[in-house]
Parts: structure tokens; C-alpha cells; sequence
């Protein structure tokens, strides 16, 4: 449930820049449940769970996990229960939107390791438009504590980027993804005229939402106070088509993709790997 509708300006924006910041949907007590679960998870032992100390020896730790939702009913709570899914619809502008997964991103204070330059969608084994990632603060987040900031409009520029994970990973890239260039360097071209950078000073409870061709990053951590921590739920729908992996990056129970019934070049609709999680029963004519 929205506490407030989604203007037709965020619509615009979206898609226009491929992103846009959406404040205040996420309630006081949701966000304090959110970030008392994700913090909890970030000290266990999830098999997801990639903790990377700073190289330098400094105070600084990147913690990253994803698909907690898939085996973890409080992550579920909060995929179920959050606006995030009608935040994307909306967006998006369509009549449904399925889980796709969620990852958990935390950064310690004084953390310098950047968040690479990347776009997602390579990463991915899917094309299409209609996916949407809910990147939710919960802590405040600004440029001082390693904000996203994001190249306006690098969604239309019909140009995949070599999907390199960090840390880099062995045998990660598969099929024609190897042969894609790498992602630039955006911010040795923050004076640049020619591109657009969007950033957002962030309360807890704000979220961003980007495309999945939108290209962003983050520098280091400037502060030694304010750990970020952020849940990013992705969504698709509409025009989504499932495709050949590019990545060893693995939905789990798609590993036997044919089997699950997604087949590429197809919407995938398999209920139990991809629930529906919001429709616009007024549009399906049952609200
Ligand atoms: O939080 C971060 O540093 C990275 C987030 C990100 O790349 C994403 O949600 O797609």
C-alpha cells in the first residue's frame, strides 16, 4: 500500500533518466524492522553472504548477499508487505509485477572500495525494459557515505557494458559477454557537458528506482560515522523475456532453466521461482 500515489513526473523522469528517487513510502516501523533484519543477516553465515574487508587495512568493509527472500521468511516479510513491488509497477506502468531477487548491500564507515561503474542487465539471464530495482536506504545515505549516483538516461543508449563482478570471480562470464567492452570510468567525467549524473542526499525510507540499463556506481566513504545500509528488491514484468545466461549469476530453481518451464526469448512466469507480488486489481477489474 502507497502512502502516497506516484505522480506522473516520477513516471517521466523514470523514463527519462532511467531513475528517479521516491521519498517517504516506506513507514518509520518498516524501515527499523528492515534494517534490524538485514544487519542480523550481514553477521551470520548465509552461503550468499560476501563480506570484503578494505584492502588498505582501514576500517572499511563491503558486505554484500542476495536471494535472501527465496529461504528467509523475515526477507520475504519485507518483500510481501513493503510498497516496493507497487512502487515498481507504477513506475514501470504496468499491471503486475514478479519477484526477481533481492541483495543487501552494506558499507561499513570509511569503507573505500567504489561500487564499479555497471549496468545490470548483463549480469542477468534476461532482456527486456520491465525490470525495475527498488534500492531502499535504510540508513541516510548521501555522496559523504557512498551514494549511487547514476548517468541520466544511459538506459537508451543501446550499449551493453561487460557485466565484471567485484571482487572478480573466476569463469564468471559466459556466452558473447566477454566480448562486450567494459564499463568507463563515469567519474572521470563528472565535468564532462555532455552526460548527466543524478545523486540523492537519501532519508531512511527514501529508495531509488533504476532501469536495468541505467548505468551508476559509488565512490568511497568519506564518513567514519554513517554506515549505509540498502535492500534492493528487483521486479519485472511487462516485457521481460527470459534468455541464455551471460554470467554464472543463478536464479536458484532455474539452474535446470527447460525443466522450470523458462524457455528464452519468453516471459518467464513460473510461480514458484517468480511470484506475482502486486497487481492492479483495479486495471484487472476485481478491485
Ligand atoms: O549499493 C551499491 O553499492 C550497489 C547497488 C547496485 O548496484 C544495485 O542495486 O543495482
Amino acid at each position: 500500500m502507497l502512502r502516497h500515489p506516484i505522480t506522473e513526473d516520477d513516471v517521466r523522469a523514470y523514463e527519462r533518466d532511467g531513475v528517479v528517487c521516491i521519498r517517504g513510502q516506506f513507514d518509520a516501523g518498516l524501515v527499523k524492522k528492515a534494517r534490524k533484519i538485514c544487519v542480523e543477516h550481514s553477521t551470520g553465515t548465509a552461503p550468499t553472504l560476501v563480506a570484503a574487508d578494505d584492502a588498505d587495512g582501514g576500517p572499511g568493509r563491503t558486505i554484500v548477499s542476495s536471494h535472501m527472500a527465496r529461504t528467509r521468511p523475515g526477507f520475504m516479510g519485507l518483500v510481501l508487505r513493503s510498497p516496493a513491488a507497487e512502487i515498481a509497477a507504477r513506475l514501470m506502468v504496468v499491471p503486475e509485477v514478479r519477484y526477481f531477487y533481492d541483495q543487501l548491500f552494506i558499507k561499513e564507515p570509511g569503507t573505500q572500495a567504489p561500487t564499479d561503474w555497471h549496468h545490470d542487465l548483463p549480469f542477468w539471464p534476461f532482456k527486456g525494459n520491465h525490470i525495475a530495482s527498488v534500492w531502499i536506504a535504510l540508513t541516510p545515505v548521501n555522496q559523504e557515505n557512498s551514494g549511487l549516483v547514476y548517468v541520466a538516461g544511459s538506459h537508451k543508449w543501446n550499449t551493453l557494458y561487460r557485466p565484471d563482478p567485484a571482487p572478480p570471480r573466476e569463469n564468471f562470464l559466459k556466452g558473447d559477454s566477454a566480448n562486450l567492452p567494459p564499463c568507463p570510468a563515469f567519474h572521470k567525467e563528472f565535468n564532462n557537458p555532455e552526460y548527466r549524473f543524478l545523486s540523492w542526499d537519501m532519508e531512511s525510507g527514501d529508495c531509488l528506482v533504476h532501469h536495468p540499463l541505467t548505468v551508476h556506481g559509488a565512490g568511497p566513504s568519506a564518513s567514519l560515522e554513517q554506515r549505509r545500509v540498502a535492500l534492493s528488491i528487483r521486479y519485472f514484468g511487462g516485457d521481460a523475456k527470459w534468455a541464455a545466461p551471460q554470467t554464472a549469476f543463478t536464479v536458484p530453481g532455474t539452474e535446470k532453466a527447460a525443466a522450470a518451464g523458462l524457455v528464452p526469448g519468453e516471459f518467464p512466469s513460473n510461480e514458484d521461482i517468480f511470484p506475482v507480488i502486486w497487481r492492479d486489481n483495479e486495471a484487472a477489474g476485481t478491485g
